[in-house]
């Protein structure tokens, strides 16, 4: 409780304040003061009590207001969000409540200057702070550093433990500031008048690759993943994953004494004679794609025998009641393993090893690898639990047998399905219609059950369903659709499915425009409600970016069969945030944990071996004008990017039997 204020205290005040005052005012004012004597104790208690209060509650409205007159996307504003999901809330799809007064704390100035938006006109949510290059990053579950920003040359160099974060503009800075104000202005990424020459776009891609490998070579060679920060590395299978995947990409970017020196390690210490554990999917698309890629563009006998090696330790996955293979094997022991929780193995796991063991056939004319490949799609085209071509995500390596039906999504675990019906039509020849009609119908159950337009801007994406509930929740994964959609048209499919990836492509681009570091989270969800100012929200445990491919791959298709040089611009733009915000001075670019934090992107200290495997392949060949650098009319590439020839011939038995 407040005391009540002392008499003459108040009197002393209010003679001060009444000093020089006219006469009128005079009047007024001892009016009021007689009134106020006329009040009893208490009363003058309550009306001092509700002064003092109002007082408090204008000072603590006060800074958000400020904020909000100056339309600034607060970090506040971040905050909040995630508060309502730790609450288990529905915010993203709510209608946007007003919100009760609270304590902000004003930004820092650097945070109030004019933001710098990106983005099409109506989409520019995305707040780039301008000379943000200061960003201090820090390894994951480390508290928030100082900022160390020391000016050299003109530019911004951060200490991040020991590793020098220089955050880098590849585009020279003139043209960067012309093309921000174009961007304010209202113009949209169609304006390609200042893309960068072809040469310096595919420069920019080496120069990427060499400081990955540069941080590759000095900590991790030989090992599967780098860890750039603790400048060590990460095993998975321990056989050299990065290098593997890497190979192919060295080739097609010439990076010769790289790929040379790489090749030597394959030559003399790749062993695959070592009992260990590996994942039948991942060493599929990663270790075999890559090998039977490198020995197709380089022609060298060498990756063609590892291939085969590997290969066929493969095949004991495939030993099992139904057909269907175990997850994993152990290469050494030639024994094969579903998880130790499940007998299930991942629907797109099973369906996304077959470019690759039908090629291992193809080239060696050893018919073992597509056989078993080959019956893995025969069993999965004739099974119940499917909705309009759309596949559950399990399938019982026992019974053959789908399990937990009912849900459908074109991400993690059933993507690259997918992608692997219409690829391996592809590869065959186009001969292999069931591969077709699976893939025909599944893009009508997409049309049918998943494809939604998000709030205000009207996106197009594909969300998931869930024994008959549509969730506006799309992973980036699902990102490889528009490139796909856009390579079947071009190898013949309708004209429908070229204009729905371009619409697909727009959305996946603004997950990357619309985060404040210019990089996709893992996982979105859109809003669908009108009223909605957002598009895009991301919920706390979703906001990490692992380096992926999807949404460059697409873009490379797009502009491969379109030559509409915006494709080429938004995947410039995206290197740009690569380097901004993944790289690491010592060597290499790191995956981080927040995407809506360019002051703490927080970094998870893991190179991906598909960064050097896809994503940086594919933005190189979104850069390059030359159609006949990896020519989609003669390779098709496997799920890690990695190309493998189109049959002339189809190989004999590289159909499945009919049923
Ligand atoms: C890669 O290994 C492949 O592209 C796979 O199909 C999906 N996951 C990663 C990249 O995101």
């Amino acid at each position: 409780m407040l005391s009540p204020p002392r008499k003459d205290l108040v009197s002393l005040n209010l003679i001060e304040q009444g000093g020089g005052y006219t006469n009128a005012k005079q009047w007024r004012r001892q009016s009021c003061w007689r009134k106020w004597k006329q009040l009893s104790r208490l009363q003058r208690s309550l009306v001092l009590f509700i002064v003092v209060l109002l007082w408090i509650c204008g000072v603590a409205t006060y800074p958000s207001l400020i904020d909000h007159l100056r339309g600034v996307s607060s970090r506040a504003q971040l905050e909040d969000e995630g508060d309502v999901e730790k609450d288990g809330g529905v915010k993203p799809f709510a209608p946007e409540l007003p919100k009760p007064p609270r304590l902000v704390l004003p930004e820092p100035p650097s945070e109030r200057k004019a933001p710098h938006k990106r983005g099409p006109p109506l989409l520019q949510n995305r707040q780039q702070k301008k000379g943000n290059a200061s960003a201090v990053l820090q390894p994951a579950g480390e508290g928030k550093p100082e900022p160390k920003n020391v000016e050299e040359d003109g530019k911004p160099v951060v200490s991040w433990r020991g590793a020098m974060i220089e955050a880098e503009h590849a585009t020279e800075p003139a043209a960067k500031e012309k093309e921000d104000k174009d961007k304010a202005e209202g113009e949209a990424v169609e304006n390609t008048s200042l893309l960068e020459p072809e040469a310096v776009r595919l420069e920019a891609v080496r120069e990427a690759f060499r400081h990955a490998w540069k941080g590759y070579k000095e900590f991790a060679w030989g090992h599967d993943e780098l860890k750039p920060l603790a400048k060590a590395y990460g095993e998975w299978f321990g056989l050299g994953l990065t290098l593997i995947d890497a190979l192919d990409t060295m080739w097609i970017l010439e990076l010769k004494e790289e790929f040379e020196e790489a090749k030597q390690w394959v030559a003399t210490e790749l062993s695959f004679n070592k009992k260990v554990d590996v994942n039948l999917f991942e060493s599929t698309i990663r270790i075999l794609g890559g090998l039977l890629s490198t020995y197709h563009l380089t022609g060298d006998r060498l990756f063609l025998d590892k291939a085969i090696d590997i290969g066929t330790r493969l095949l004991p996955a495939f030993n099992t009641p139904s057909k269907i293979p175990y997850s994993d094997v152990n290469i050494g022991a030639g024994t094969a393993h579903p998880p130790r929780w499940t007998s299930d193995s991942t629907v797109a796991e099973v369906t996304s090893i077959q470019l690759e063991f039908r090629e291992l056939s193809h080239v060696t004319n050893d018919p073992r690898y597509q056989l078993v490949a080959n019956e893995v799609m025969r069993r999965v085209h004739k099974l119940e639990g499917k909705q309009d071509g759309l596949v559950p995500m399990f399938i019982n390596t026992n019974n053959g047998q789908f399990t937990h039906l009912g849900v459908f999504t074109l991400g993690a675990r059933a993507d690259s399905y997918y992608e692997y019906l219409l690829k391996q039509w592809i590869q065959g020849g186009k001969q292999e219609t069931e591969l077709l009609e699976d893939y025909l119908q599944a893009i009508e159950g997409v049309k049918k059950h998943l494809l939604k337009r998000s709030s205000p801007s009207g996106l197009l994406f594909v969300g998931e369903l869930s024994h008959g509930h549509f969730s506006p929740k799309m992973d980036h994964l699902v990102c490889f659709l528009p490139g796909t959609l856009a390579l079947g048209h071009h190898h013949g499919l309708p004209a429908e499915h070229l204009e729905l990836a371009k619409q697909l492509m727009e959305g996946c681009y603004q997950m990357y425009a619309q985060m404040e570091t210019g990089l996709s989270p893992e996982i979105v969800h859109f809003n669908m409600h009108s009223g909605s100012t957002q598009d895009v929200e991301v919920k706390l445990a979703d906001r990490h970016n692992l380096l992926r491919p999807e949404t460059v791959e697409s873009l490379f298709y797009l502009y491969r069969f379109t030559k509409d040089r915006k494709y080429q611009k938004m995947g410039w733009e995206i290197l740009q945030s690569f380097n901004k915000y993944t790289r690491v001075s010592t060597g290499g670019y790191t995956s981080i944990n927040n995407v809506r934090d360019p002051e703490y992107p927080s970094p998870r200290d893991k190179m991906e071996s598909f960064f050097l495997g896809e994503t940086l392949k594919y933005l190189y060949l979104l850069f390059s004008d030359d159609p006949e650098l990896i020519s989609l009319d003669k390779y098709v590439f496997n799920t890690e990017a990695h190309p493998l020839p189109i049959w002339t011939q189809a190989s004999e038995g590289a159909a499945p039997p009919a049923a």
